[in-house]
């Protein structure tokens, strides 16, 4: 048993989650999460929402709202959208707790002590009429360029220029509109990150045997490429006000606070449950954790060059990242998601249509791992219907009523196994070995892949045993096969469990059983298995796993969510 920290990158908090937030970081990290504890791990499974920065504030104020408030409500709608995906966080919090002010002030402090905390004086725009400083992307003008007159001071989505704010023809506050705009001088502090480079070098060489190729060259190419300090402090109301005397009106900048939200979280955590162990045990000197992140990929810089430096130059012990998965993006219908412009399908819509089950199948089938993927309502819907109903439903439903009618319902006793039995045992096996361990390597969608595969045998053999026929002359063998599909149909439960929890727990409930009756699945063998549920064990057939989706209904969806 190894205790393992699994953490998914914070979601920001303005704004709806939908199926490409889910399947981003959040989804997988949970069926990872789910499968180390199946294999008797010590798992601690840490997420919540990134709410500080300007987008925030903007957000509020669109809604009339006081920022804290929005965040409550934000917050709220995120952890229910979590809820009902099923996600198995032991603590879903936020990165404004008090328990993450607490150890941001601390992990600043050590940076300042340790002389890693540089002063520069620069020149911003501020906005006269909005009392604020603007961050580049809400300055908006007519790019210099290529004319377009909705660039932002960052860049012109228009032809991709970089720009800087003071590029722009017209600039005006993307906030207010107002062109009273002037630049002004601001004194912020940074994070001298060229200093602890060698540090951070030292550390980064220890995993690049380790880390996926995504994350390791991307960490590699910033390190080439030179570091430069970063600005650690921002001009805004909502934030961490600076714990630095001449800097109390300042705020940290959230992508800061964000990443120590981790650890704030699971301080968070371990406050509501003064039984269990610290969050120190996880975090500080905790050199028996392995660490886990999940996140998108443009979030791979921040963790695996700015986290680890901010955490290296504390001087102190922390838990620093193991293993780094990152994800491409998943487009809707070949566009983007958008609330505004009805366009995608937003996790609330998503779970009002089907369970949590559907979407988190084609979501980790599809996973945006080496590209991005398309979602489009037509691929979801036939995945549904020939995977989900016309696999691992049919098999189950179809086996179970086969031996209610002709033989009752509970398992038959039947006889010994046959070399085709036994074939069949071998092949599973080896499929269940290839499963596990690209679970362990996180390929997920050749995991998924091969719990598909496993599900495929089963309806294989049927067809090559024949029970429906050989029952005629030979109720033994008949009975037998039937056994073993029964069970295996209990093993199809255990091993989707870390995928699909709800139809798990659907399927262990016909047998008059519950998740906890699961064995782990450390040294998982089918032989065994097969054997568990043993004749005479009642079991009802119920009703089907999974609904059938009509093509009337995939119209419906097209229409309602824009998918054509
Ligand atoms: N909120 C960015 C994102 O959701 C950011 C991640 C923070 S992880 C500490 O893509
Ligand atoms: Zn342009």
């Amino acid at each position: 048993m190894s205790k393992i920290l699994i953490t998914s990158a914070l979601p920001y908090i303005n704004g709806v989650p939908h199926l490409g937030h889910m399947i981003g970081c959040l989804l997988p990290s949970d069926v990872y999460a789910r499968y180390m504890r199946m294999m008797g791990n010590e798992v601690l499974y840490i997420c919540g929402t990134d709410e500080h920065g300007t987008a925030s504030e903007v957000g509020a104020l669109k809604e009339g709202l006081p920022v804290d408030k929005y965040c409550d409500k934000y917050h709220a709608i995120h952890a229910q959208a979590c809820k009902d995906f099923n996600l198995s966080f032991d603590y879903f919090g936020r990165s404004s707790s008090p328990q993450n002010q607490e150890i941001t002030y601390h992990i600043f402090e050590q940076l300042d002590k340790n002389g890693f905390v540089t002063e520069k004086t620069m020149k911003q725009i501020y906005s006269v009429d909005d009392k604020m400083f603007l961050a580049d992307r809400y300055i908006t003008g007519t790019c210099p360029y290529c004319g377009y007159d909705k660039a932002r001071g960052d860049q012109c989505e228009n032809c991709t220029k970089v720009l800087e704010p003071t590029d722009l023809i017209n600039p005006h506050s993307t906030i207010s509109g107002s062109s009273n705009l002037e630049v002004r001088e601001t004194k912020h502090l940074f994070l001298n990150l060229p200093k602890i480079e060698p540090k951070l070098e030292e550390w980064l060489k220890t995993k690049e045997a380790f880390w996926p190729d995504i994350a390791y060259s991307i960490a590699k190419k910033w390190l080439k490429e030179g570091l430069q300090p970063r600005c650690i402090t921002r001009d805004l109301k909502w934030g961490f006000p600076v714990n630095k005397a001449g800097y109390e009106d300042k705020v940290f900048y959230v992508w800061f606070d964000a990443p120590i939200g981790y650890i704030g979280i699971t301080k968070q955590w371990a406050d509501e449950k003064p039984d269990e162990r610290s969050w120190q045990e996880w975090w500080l000197n905790a050199d028996d954790v392995r660490y886990v992140e999940f996140m998108g990929k443009d979030n791979v810089p921040y963790h695996s060059i700015t986290f680890p430096a901010t955490m290296l130059g504390t001087g102190e012990n922390w838990t620093k990242v193991d293993y780094l998965k990152g994800f491409s993006y998943l487009t809707f219908e070949g566009g983007k998601f958008s609330k505004s412009e009805h366009r995608g399908i937003f996790a609330d819509d998503a779970i009002n249509e089907f369970s949590a089950d559907y979407w988190r199948y084609w979501l980790m089938a599809n996973a945006p791992e080496a590209s991005d993927s398309s979602f489009t309502i037509e691929n979801f819907v036939n995945t549904i219907n020939k995977d989900l109903n016309g696999v691992l439903g049919n098999f189950a439903q179809r086996v179970m009523k086969m031996t209610a009618s002709k033989l009752g319902e509970t398992i038959p006793e039947g006889g010994k196994l046959e070399p085709v039995d036994e074939e069949m045992i071998a092949t599973i096996q080896t499929r269940v070995d290839n499963y596990f361990r690209f679970l362990n390597e996180m390929e997920f969608r050749k995991a998924v892949a091969e719990l598909r595969a496993i599900w495929v045998e089963g309806n294989n053999y049927i067809t090559k045993t024949e029970p429906w026929t050989i029952i005629k002359e030979d109720q033994t063998r008949a009975a037998t096969i039937l056994r073993l599909c029964l069970n295996l149909v209990r093993i199809y439960a255990i091993l989707s469990a870390p995928l699909l929890p709800n139809t798990a727990q659907k399927i262990m409930g016909k047998f008059g059983l519950g998740m906890q009756d699961m064995p782990t699945l450390t040294n998982f063998s089918v032989k065994e298995q097969i054997n568990a549920l043993p004749s005479g064990h009642p079991f009802v057939v119920g009703e089907a796993l999974f609904e059938r989706i009509t093509p009337e209904r995939m119209i419906e969806l097209q229409q309602k969510y824009g998918g054509q």
